[in-house]
């Protein structure tokens, strides 16, 4: 384990230098782009010059975000910063070539609350119990006496959002209902965005439930649901990586069930892993880490090489194994 360093002398980093780069993961969620965007705006504010890459470019769903257009791919030349942050990413792997984009900088800062977080970096700071890394980034804007303005605050609503299911999670803390208070205070409406965030989908993602619900399976007497989907399906339908993203949640949900899975058949014979458990006992980040991969108790997730029908078999093995001996 990484011992933290303070938020302090995270916010004497950002007053002491220039020139930034923010970086979050590949398959980025909500956490990953609001935390970026709203760091990289409010360094702006600072009057600081502040980019953000991320392997994926702007997500569709997110773009009426203010400042999503400075979500960026990064460049094929590497480039010089005086500091890289990462934000929300447990491994360095997961940045992809955002990582490798980055040339010599004077400091990296790691940003995140992930239990599985390596602790690269040389300004770290890791809250595994924060819902998201949107609430770390609100609390260094406000241990630091940073800008938090509308469009920051928007941003970090959404980061927080999205990770805690909408304040639903057991994640979810009187703290985070401070900050959302507090966003709220500064101009977030929440009937506007939460029906931008969790209540407007593209159709293909409606096509996409029904081909999920038609291929799920239950396993483990009902206490396992799972669903493999195969990448034909997904090419057929004209699905983006977004489009699958929380489509797991439905198979969660289902009375009885533990453990869900999502399989996704990925090109050059790949498969994304996500799982979630619905009881702390039955720990999901152990079983992907059996498969290379990371994350959160209850919300985990990994990518293997392997057919699709074979690592489902593996994942299903598994399941069963943590669900006999929790
Ligand atoms: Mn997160």
């Amino acid at each position: 384990m990484t011992t933290n360093c303070t938020l302090a002398q995270i916010a004497e980093a950002l007053r002491s230098h220039r020139r930034f780069v923010v970086i979050s993961h590949i398959r980025p969620d909500g956490d990953a782009v609001g935390c970026a965007v709203a760091l990289a705006l409010c360094l702006r504010e600072l009057g600081k010059e502040a980019v953000v890459w991320n392997d994926d470019g702007p997500l569709e769903k997110l773009r009426f975000l203010p400042g999503s257009d400075l979500i960026q791919k990064p460049p094929a030349q590497p480039e010089d910063f005086d500091v890289a942050i990462a934000v929300d990413t447990s491994t360095q792997p997961r940045l992809g070539d955002s990582r490798t984009a980055v040339g010599n900088v004077k400091l990296w800062i790691n940003l995140d609350h992930h239990i599985s977080n390596t602790g690269f970096g040389d300004l770290v700071y890791i809250d595994s119990t924060a819902p998201a890394s949107g609430q770390i980034v609100f609390e260094l804007i406000q241990a630091a006496g940073f800008p938090l303005t509308p469009p920051i605050a928007e941003n970090l609503w959404a980061a927080i959002a999205t990770d805690t299911g909408s304040f639903q999670y057991s994640n979810t803390t009187a703290r985070t209902f401070e900050i959302a208070a507090e966003l709220i205070r500064v101009g977030v409406q929440v009937g506007k965005i939460s029906e931008r965030l969790f209540q407007t989908h593209p159709r293909r993602r409606l096509e996409l439930l029904r081909a999920v619900l038609n291929a799920v399976r239950f396993t483990c007497e009902g206490r396992a649901a799972s669903c493999a989907l195969p990448l034909a399906t997904v090419t057929a339908i004209g699905a983006t990586p977004e489009d699958t993203e929380g489509l797991i949640d439905t198979l969660r949900g289902t009375e009885g069930v533990v453990i869900a899975a999502f399989l996704e058949e990925l090109e050059g014979g790949k498969v994304r892993i996500s799982t979630r458990s619905k009881d702390p006992r039955y720990d999901v980040c152990k079983i992907c880490a059996q498969f290379g991969g990371g994350g959160h108790t209850q919300a985990a997730g990994a990518r293997v090489t392997g057919g699709l029908a074979e690592v489902e078999a593996r994942v299903l093995q598994a399941i069963s194994d943590a669900i006999q001996q929790p």
